[in-house]
């Protein structure tokens, strides 16, 4: 990889994000949360102009594809050029280096190739941040000696590393937080921001992205009924606070999955979390 960007410098996915949240006037990723990959692509070709980040689980898609440029991977990167966003892989790193390697870059899905973000937990130490920060550097060289295909988007990788969680009872506490962000500090070329509650960033030179799950919308605002409660637990511990609550803390991002995905209609149920985030989004800058 590159020498390291200069202590204040966002990475350059990071920079790409901020442009595309100020274009699309968008602070919204949705989180593919379905099992089918043909349903998966086509919830990304309808949300696709609502949003600035696509999230997926690979591994609970049925009928994945791996064919390098046809195949599912393929097709959502294209149509991550066509709506311009980024895709986000939730594969929650948490082994050995030498393993989060061989998880990043092969088997069925080989994430390196079309996901431009991945996170992790930083469980195993910070030296499986390294390894995979390694196999995306080699994935950007081999990209680059390849003649990559033309994107507006950086042709390099990043992760955020999961700071803080959603679910009730989780055990990253103070503590291990601090931890994550003394790790995205020493490891900033490729750690470009956090899975957070809140932002993390205290210092001049931080400039973390914060992208922030566990998001829904009042049931009084709501069009449909296929929202949980803010302030509320779904069944199995996922809690929720409203877009306009994220953002007002200084959030960059809502991730939204269940309440678009499960909506009878997810175009425009994505608009609505778009203008809700977008509107306090504004709020807060102004204040
Ligand atoms: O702390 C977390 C971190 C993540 S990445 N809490 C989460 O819920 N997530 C992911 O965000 C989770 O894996 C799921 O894909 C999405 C939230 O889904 P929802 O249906 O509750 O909106």
């Amino acid at each position: 990889m590159a020498s390291p960007p200069p202590e204040d410098a966002a990475h350059p996915l990071t920079t790409y994000l901020q442009r595309l949240i100020a274009e699309k006037h968008s602070n919204l990723c949705v989180s593919a949360d379905i099992t089918c990959a043909t349903s998966m692509l086509s919830l990304a070709e309808a949300v696709g102009p609502s949003i600035v980040v696509f999230k997926t689980h690979a591994d609970i898609l049925a009928g994945w594809d791996s064919h390098p440029t046809t195949g599912t991977g393929a097709q959502l990167a294209a149509l991550a050029r066509k709506h311009r966003f980024l895709i986000f892989e939730d594969r929650k790193f948490a082994d050995i280096g030498s393993t989060c390697q061989l998880q990043y870059v092969g088997g069925l899905h080989q994430i390196v190739t079309w996901a431009h973000i991945v996170n992790a937990h930083i469980l195993p130490g910070k030296d499986m941040v390294r390894a995979l920060g390694e196999s995306a550097a080699a994935w950007e060289a081999l990209n680059v000696s390849a003649g990559g295909i033309e994107d507006e988007a950086p042709s390099c990788r990043g992760l955020l590393l999961l700071a803080q969680m959603s679910s009730a009872g989780n055990f990253l506490d103070e503590t291990y937080t601090s931890h994550c962000v003394a790790i995205a500090r020493e490891q900033r070329d490729f750690v470009m921001g956090y899975i957070a509650q809140r932002p993390l960033n205290s210092l001049p030179g931080d400039a973390f992205v914060t992208m922030t799950p566990g998001c829904s919308i009042p049931p009084q605002e709501s069009l449909d009924d296929s929202e949980f409660v803010p302030g509320e637990e779904d069944p199995l511990g996922q809690q929720y606070n409203t877009p306009r609550d994220i953002m007002l803390r200084g959030c960059d991002v809502i991730i939204v999955g269940r309440g678009i995905c499960n909506a009878k209609d997810p175009k425009m149920k994505a608009e609505q979390y778009r203008k809700l985030a977008w509107d306090a989004y504004v709020e807060k800058r102004e204040k």
